[in-house]
């Protein structure tokens, strides 16, 4: 190898090195992160890379499947058990393929399909006007209650009752409160669609039963495997199995070629550990953690949206709080070593770059041993932080206090 082509590889060493290293010396509260565990880690770097093994177990296109094929199976029952789903497909590579490959499956082109408002908290997949979703389909959207800013069930009755969907999606990227499954399942017997739940935030809650569940009320169900779920980045579908061959199909060899089968290993690997009763444990601190947050801010008289939390995020106003852009308030907080994320909020007035929101989540953070009075503290601090316009100094004086906050790490 060349000088360069050594220093290129030297230098990937070393900024994974460098990320690894803000992973641990920052406070993250980006409610759509986790901390994955060793195990995850090497299954995903591992040899399984190396294999091509397009199509299902059992019925591949390629030889030298046989260790592959187990491993897949695995998953599959795992994933079906932590589920009680009758039907797993461990194969998309993330949830937005997930979704593209319900949509492929289950509707013609220009088909209609209703779907949370992404501003309301839904997801760029869900028929963005720039996302292949939005291109494709004709996607109707519901929002939140403009005073409450919670579901308002009449307005998705009434718009499916009028644009009879094809499909109704149920499922947010931004929102804080228990969604009703057995309600949207109501309404889509009404007006005879499909029930598609995307969990991707809330799977490591309904697996622990701390979220109503998926079944018996949905049809298919997507969702990531990296949020609340700490698994490996990806994606999976569940579904009742007799939708099995539409969905297979419709992945493989309509919308993916050969499966991660590294990833796919890691996704079995995360199944374990959320089926191990401690994982339950997790779940039920990373609520209370987001509890004490929300009510931490409320008691500080910022805006929490819906006024708290049913699971792992908090959404807030910011601009109303303190008067800062979500962008602003991101930046500074960044600067002193707490990450998250601007959003937008419903009926935002600002651009999506800008925001008048922050978002804030748990998962991390309690995968690194916090409990309620490390997120306590943390709130006073950012609280201290968007207070007043910091200069350098102030700034590093905020630094040394994240510093002290995450001594507290595992
Ligand atoms: N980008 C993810 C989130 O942060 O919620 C959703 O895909």
């Amino acid at each position: 190898m060349n000088k360069f082509l050594k220093e290129q590889t030297k230098k990937l060493e070393k900024l994974v090195d460098l990320e690894k290293k803000r992973q641990f010396s920052t406070i993250n509260l980006i409610a759509s992160e986790n901390f994955c565990s060793e195990e995850i880690c090497k299954l995903t770097g591992s040899c399984l890379t190396n294999k091509y093994a397009e199509g299902y177990p059992n019925k591949r296109y390629y030889g030298g499947c046989e260790y592959i094929d187990e491993i897949e199976t695995m998953a599959i029952e795992l994933a079906k058990k932590l589920f009680n789903a009758e039907y797993a497909n461990v194969q998309p590579h993330s949830g937005s393929q997930a979704n593209e490959v319900i949509y492929f499956a289950f509707l013609e082109k220009n088909d209609t399909i209703l779907a949370m408002d992404l501003n309301s908290g839904g997801h760029l997949s869900h028929g963005y006007k720039l996302n292949i979703s939005g291109k494709n389909y004709n996607f109707i959207h519901y929002h939140v209650n403009k005073e409450t800013y919670l579901l308002d069930y009449d307005e998705i009755l009434n718009l499916a009752l009028k644009h009879k969907p094809k499909i109704i999606l149920a499922g947010a990227s931004a929102y804080s409160r228990a969604i009703d499954f057995s309600k949207f399942r109501e309404i889509c017997d009404k007006v005879g669609a499909y029930l598609h739940i995307d969990m991707a935030h809330i799977s490591g809650l309904v697996c622990t039963n701390n979220h109503p569940h998926i079944f018996p009320y949905a049809d298919f169900v997507t969702t990531t495997t990296h949020k609340t779920l700490r698994g490996p980045r990806s994606g999976l579908i569940l579904a009742k199995e007799k939708y099995k061959k539409s969905i297979n199909r419709s992945l493989f060899p309509g919308i993916q070629g050969g499966p991660l089968e590294h990833v796919i290993a890691a996704k079995a690997q995360c199944f374990i550990e959320a089926l191990d009763p401690k994982f339950k444990n997790y779940i039920d601190q990373v609520i209370l953690n987001a509890k004490a947050v929300a009510k931490r801010f409320l008691e500080l008289n910022y805006y929490v949206l819906t006024n708290g939390t049913d699971n792992h995020i908090i959404n807030i106003d910011i601009l109303k709080s303190k008067n800062i852009t979500g962008l602003k308030a991101q930046t500074i907080l960044e600067k002193t070593g707490i990450i998250l994320n601007k959003n937008v909020i419903p009926f935002e007035s600002l651009s999506a770059n800008e925001t008048s929101g922050i978002r804030i989540g748990t998962p991390f953070m309690t995968t690194m041993g916090w409990k309620e009075k490390d997120f306590i503290k943390a709130v006073n601090l950012i609280d201290k932080i968007l207070s007043c316009e910091p200069n350098e100094e102030q700034i590093n004086n905020f630094k040394k206090e994240v510093k002290k906050l995450l001594s507290n790490k595992k």
